[in-house]
């Protein structure tokens, strides 16, 4: 019998749940195709330089997807299952902070780790879960409430579970296993034909429309599943052309005509999809909910935590800025106040700390280099390396961009906030039940990696290659405290 490892299983669930993805909502399947026109579009342009962020074949099959749970346990449940397929926990985001509109849910997003695991196949799950405990937007009453709606459902079968675990501990499974893992895994994200209870569903929606897209049903699904593209400004345009009604801006940086860097989304709005409900006095009745969208992403270079300083100022410049001038489009404000405040090239982005750089021999081909993530980057001595610059400026070394393979808290909101049919109600004052990276690696008991983390090991190893081949001592360059 023939094995399949993680990394052909992970590959093969994406596809799964883009098959599943795409006949629940055909805007999807449009989205899809606007995003491959797009690449290839760039790829005629550009040649081989639209290829330095990810290779046409990468970036094809490249998607995120999204899903919400209500618990640890479940969020653990999910964890496992993602193991299975070669995907753990990085990053940690609070989104009950966030802005425009606080979203009463922490999350993290399961993916691979190595670099030749992301060039394998790339895909990643942002997972978010609900936090009842927080009293701005739950009261005693409610929690409780909610808490015993939770525990008494069950998200994901035992098999396709006791599947994972053995996936997780034998770097996958026999192909009829693999089968049957692959089965259940997709029918646990699919969208359950199972009457939603109106009163309880209308209960938390007066809180939260993503509370109530959690809580409220008894299932999880797919919210959203996010292809990339080389150029998001084109799939905005073209989007549009094709009459699919697009929200009102991209998140994140503005285009410019400096590098990309982080990350870049914007989404079709919510449909109406129908599902069916039943009143208290047990009568069912067809409607609609308006939960899930389209969304798209660009990926750009990541930053240091330095040059992320230097990001969020600018943000808040930005924002500034079309408050104090709200008649001038905001994309025009945003791209003068990057072109004064972001290096306009790689180079100078790398010179002054700001973004994560691998680091080649000139001539020796670029490949990309093996490193086990996760250990901790050092942020240098402070020194002047003057070494680099030498070999950047005679070019015996060149930089290649460490893509940034993570999220955005602040556009994640934006998206959600577009998508959201009213606001989210709130107490301020209320006991917020502080969450940290530490709080949920106890609870789902993984290691929860830190974004920076793996970006700096990426690039600390290359120059370390660079080090033994030529007999040099370099020291990387300060990007942060
Ligand atoms: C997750 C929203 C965050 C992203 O791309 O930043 C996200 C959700 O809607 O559940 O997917
Ligand atoms: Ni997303």
């Amino acid at each position: 019998m023939t094995f399949v490892d993680r990394t052909s299983l992970r590959a093969r669930l994406a596809v799964r749940l883009s098959e599943l993805y795409g006949r629940e909502v055909p805007a999807y399947r449009t989205l899809v195709e606007v995003a491959q026109e797009v690449n290839e579009r760039v790829l005629a342009a550009n040649g081989s330089t639209a290829e330095r962020f990810g290779s046409l074949e990468r970036v094809t099959a490249e998607r995120h997807g999204a899903v919400r749970v209500g618990t640890p346990a479940e969020l653990s449940q999910l964890a496992r299952i993602f193991g299975a397929v070669g995907m753990y926990p990085v990053g940690f985001y609070d989104l009950r902070d966030a802005h425009p509109q606080p979203i009463p849910v922490i999350s993290t997003a399961f993916r691979p780790l190595d670099r030749d695991e992301l060039a394998a196949n790339p895909f990643r799950v942002f997972t978010s879960m609900l936090v009842p405990q927080d009293r701005r937007f739950f009261d005693a009453d409610l929690e409780a409430r909610l808490t015993r709606f939770l525990e008494a459902r069950t998200l994901f079968p035992a098999e396709l579970l006791e599947l994972a675990d053995r996936s997780e501990a034998g770097d996958g499974l026999g192909a009829d296993d693999a089968d049957r893992f692959l089965d259940l895994a997709t029918a646990s994200f699919a969208l359950s034909a199972e009457p939603v209870d109106r009163a309880w569903y209308a209960e938390l929606e007066a809180i939260s429309g993503v509370a109530a897209d959690i809580g409220g049903v008894t299932t999880t699904h797919i919210n959203h599943l996010t292809p990339r593209v080389l150029d998001i400004d084109d799939l905005y345009r073209s989007m549009t052309e094709r009459g699919i009604e697009m929200i009102d801006a991209i998140q994140g940086p503005p285009a410019w005509d400096g590098p990309e860097v982080l990350l870049r989304q914007t989404s079709f709005r919510a449909l109406a999809e129908p599902r069916r409900f039943r009143d208290p006095d047990g009568t069912l009745t067809d409607g609609t909910l308006r939960v899930r969208f389209g969304e798209v992403e660009a990926r750009g270079i990541a930053l240091t935590p330095l040059g992320r300083a230097r990001y969020d100022e600018l943000m808040l410049k930005v924002e500034e800025a079309v408050a104090g001038d709200p008649g001038r489009p905001r994309q025009e404000l945003a791209a003068g106040i990057w072109s004064v405040g972001m290096p306009s090239t790689e180079r100078e982005l790398e010179r002054q700390g700001l973004a994560y750089f691998s680091y080649h021999l000139a001539g020796s081909g670029w490949a990309p280099p093996r490193t086990r993530t996760g250990r901790g980057g050092h942020a240098g001595s402070g020194a002047a390396p003057a070494e680099l610059d030498r070999l950047l400026d005679d070019g015996s070394v060149i930089l290649r961009p460490i893509v940034y393979e993570d999220f955005l808290p602040r556009s994640a909101a934006g998206i959600f906030s577009s998508n959201l049919s009213r606001d989210t109600t709130m107490d301020e004052s209320a006991d917020h039940a502080p969450r940290d990276a530490t709080w949920l690696t106890e609870r789902i008991n993984r290691h929860i990696h830190v974004p920076e983390e793996t970006y700096a090991a990426e690039s600390h190893a290359s120059l370390r290659a660079i080090e033994a081949a030529l007999g040099l001592t370099i020291s990387p360059r300060r990007i942060g405290n």
